[in-house]
């Protein structure tokens, strides 16, 4: 090939991957913002009306109505805060125990961490995280506590300090182990002002939305709208740790020739994405 022609495919494949990047983060902003509006439905209708409008058969039909608002998401679930003196009182309202996600035992997340540091362990010392409410292709994490959980429990630490929406990085989902993300946001008590300190925030939070990004599957589908004449390998990558970039999409069937790269940005400035893009034939 001459140096003109490789210049040109070098300019296909960089608009091929910006276009596909740009639809992914665009997609994935939009299920952000409806994940949002949920989080203040659930404040509106579950913790500021006494009593509550939402039961879990309501809201797992609301979700799934709404569900082509948040096109890469698979599912939401809500969490509550729950304090152990509260603990016995509330399990008695559920009609269930709050489980740990890791094992059978009922033991709260806190008497047993020994690896966790005593700053972080004294923070969420004597509190659980039980998911109440789910859209039905999740309801199988109701009851479990998700302060129990290494990725969960990082996202709803950051996002009821941060107020903002977090990301987990790539990890293996409960029961159906797939390569999942997820996005949390707080609800906090309606009083909490906007301009609230972290401390502030911790204190005032009452529950927690996620919404879950099933990326392998969504991610696939959304690419497959996309025709065209070329066919390119796409691979996305969690690269917050730039030594070890985590596999979010793609094989790791690796193409010839040419790679571009594009970023993506998905709202939480501590976790970095990029897509890499490569033609599938030499030709
Ligand atoms: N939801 C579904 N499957 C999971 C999971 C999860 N977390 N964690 C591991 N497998 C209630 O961010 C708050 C949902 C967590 C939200």
């Amino acid at each position: 090939m001459n140096s003109q022609a490789v210049e040109k495919r070098r300019e296909t494949l960089a608009s091929m991957c910006d276009e596909r990047a740009r639809m992914l983060q665009d997609q994935f902003n939009v299920s952000m913002n409806h994940l949002q509006a949920l989080a203040i439905l659930i404040s509106t209708f579950h913790h500021a009306k006494e009593p509550s409008a939402i039961d879990q058969i309501t809201f797992a039909r609301y979700a799934e109505r709404t569900a082509f608002e948040r096109p890469l998401t698979s599912g939401v679930a809500y969490a509550v805060k729950v304090l152990h003196s509260e603990r016995e009182q509330f399990e008695k309202q559920q009609g269930w125990r709050i489980k740990r996600m890791d094992s059978t035992e009922q033991s709260p997340a806190w008497e047993e961490d020994a690896d966790l540091v005593n700053e972080e362990k004294s923070r969420v010392q004597g509190e659980y995280a039980p998911v109440i409410f789910a859209q039905d292709t999740y309801k199988h994490v109701i009851s479990f506590d998700m302060l129990t959980g290494k990725e969960d429990r990082e996202n709803i630490l950051r996002a009821r300090e941060s107020g903002k929406g977090v990301l987990t990085a790539p990890f293996r989902l409960l029961k159906s182990k797939r390569l999942g993300v997820i996005l949390t946001y707080a609800v906090y008590k309606s009083d909490l002002p906007s301009n609230a300190t972290p401390a502030e925030r911790i204190q005032a939070a009452i529950g927690y939305l996620g919404g879950i990004f099933d990326v392998e599957a969504l991610v696939d589908k959304l690419l497959h709208q996309l025709s065209s004449k070329h066919s390119i390998i796409v691979n996305v990558y969690d690269t917050t740790n730039p030594d070890e970039p985590v596999s979010m999409y793609g094989s790791n069937m690796t193409g010839t020739g040419i790679c571009h790269i594009s970023t993506l940005n998905f709202g939480d400035p501590v976790r970095k994405h990029e897509m890499h893009c490569r033609f599938k034939q030499k030709s």
